[in-house]
């Protein structure tokens, strides 16, 4: 999933990630580069092949937030997505058919930060505290292409900094087995120090030194995406598709989802209680006043059982419904 401000190149580069035009349909025709706001949390499968493994990806685009004049919970829907996908497999889970499930849990979310500010601003830091606990956040400095690199050092720092003070639990790398041979521990401790990936989305291929790349064309020059002396999108890629799919799944399902699960179990365990306690009281009421003495024979107090049996299955189905309600609400 992307997320972030609108306008920082989120929709250009999951189509740059995974090379294959996804707003072709939307027929664009004038502007090759252009691409239109997104407006509406859009879902699209691609298929992509790495390394002669075919593997079957969702890429979750989300509207840009920012343009609003109160942005106070713009981070609602995009949570609301999340847990939707959590409950939906939360259900599946507890279903009939537990063998099929669709797995729609979102593993990884882009999060995408303006190169222009002095490192995070309020929204960001509100946005991914609300989401940490959810999903896997890896944070990008977006439009790399329009800071030197000094600056994006600079910048990196200081958003490692402030993710830090404000206690922003983003996505950890993994420890690096020590057993590793020396050449694979480099490339992992420079994967944990590119973060945030600096990258640059183009949807146009030019012509650099004989070679049509994916670029963008200035005046001064051409910036390569998939140059790794100009950004870090090839690392990122690498990443997301080969080396740590497994374990943003693996995260996903021991921590986030188990988190949720936990939660829904214990609210739901919460209301039982709480409609036990008030069987308990109408039926004190029940014995004390509403049934004459004479009527109290054993097939009597049976059927009175039954009933309460009854009304209890009711009620609980009754709140499940309200918890489900309130998910969609929060
Ligand atoms: N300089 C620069 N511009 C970019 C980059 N990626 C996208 N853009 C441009 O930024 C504008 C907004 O891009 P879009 O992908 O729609 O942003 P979104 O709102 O985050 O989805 C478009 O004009 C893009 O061509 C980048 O890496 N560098
Ligand atoms: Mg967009």
């Amino acid at each position: 999933m992307v997320a972030g401000e609108s306008g920082l190149g989120k929709s250009t580069l999951i189509n740059s990630l995974f090379l294959t035009d996804m707003y072709r349909d939307r027929r664009l025709l004038n502007s090759e580069e252009r691409i239109m706001q997104t407006v509406e949390i859009t879902k699209h499968t691609v298929d992509i092949e790495e390394k002669g493994v075919k593997l079957k990806l969702t890429v979750v685009d989300t509207p840009g937030f920012g343009d609003a004049v109160n942005n106070t919970e713009c981070w609602k829907p995009v949570a609301d997505y999340i847990d939707q996908q959590f409950e939906q497999y939360f259900r599946d889970e507890s279903g009939l058919n537990r063998k099929n499930i669709q797995d729609n849990r979102v593993h990884c979310c882009l999060y995408f930060i303006s190169p222009f500010g002095h490192g995070l601003r309020p929204l960001d830091v509100e946005f991914m505290r609300a989401l940490h606990h959810r999903v896997n956040i890896v944070p990008i400095l977006a439009k790399a292409d329009t800071l030197t690199p000094c600056e994006v050092e600079h910048k990196k720092r200081k958003i490692r900094e402030e993710i830090e003070h404000f206690g922003i639990q983003i996505y950890q790398f993994p420890a690096c087995d020590s057993d590793e041979d020396e050449e694979f521990k480099l490339q992992d401790q420079a994967l944990k120090d590119s973060i945030p990936f600096a990258v640059i989305g183009s949807n146009t291929v030019v012509e650099a030194k004989g070679r049509r790349v994916r670029g963008r064309l200035y005046p001064w020059g051409i910036v390569e995406v998939e140059n790794p002396g100009h950004c870090d999108f090839v690392k990122l890629r690498t990443m997301l598709v080969r080396t740590h799919m497994q374990d943003l799944k693996d995260v996903t399902r021991e921590i986030h989802y188990e988190n949720y699960r936990a939660q829904c179990i214990q609210s739901m365990t919460r209301m039982v209680v709480k409609e036990r306690n008030r069987n308990k009281l109408t039926r004190e009421s029940v014995t004390d006043f509403a049934i004459p003495a004479f009527l109290s024979g054993v097939d009597v107090e049976a059927e009175k059982l039954l009933r309460e049996k009854d009304e209890e299955l009711r009620r609980m189905q009754e709140m499940l419904y309200k918890i489900q309600r309130q998910k969609k609400n929060l």
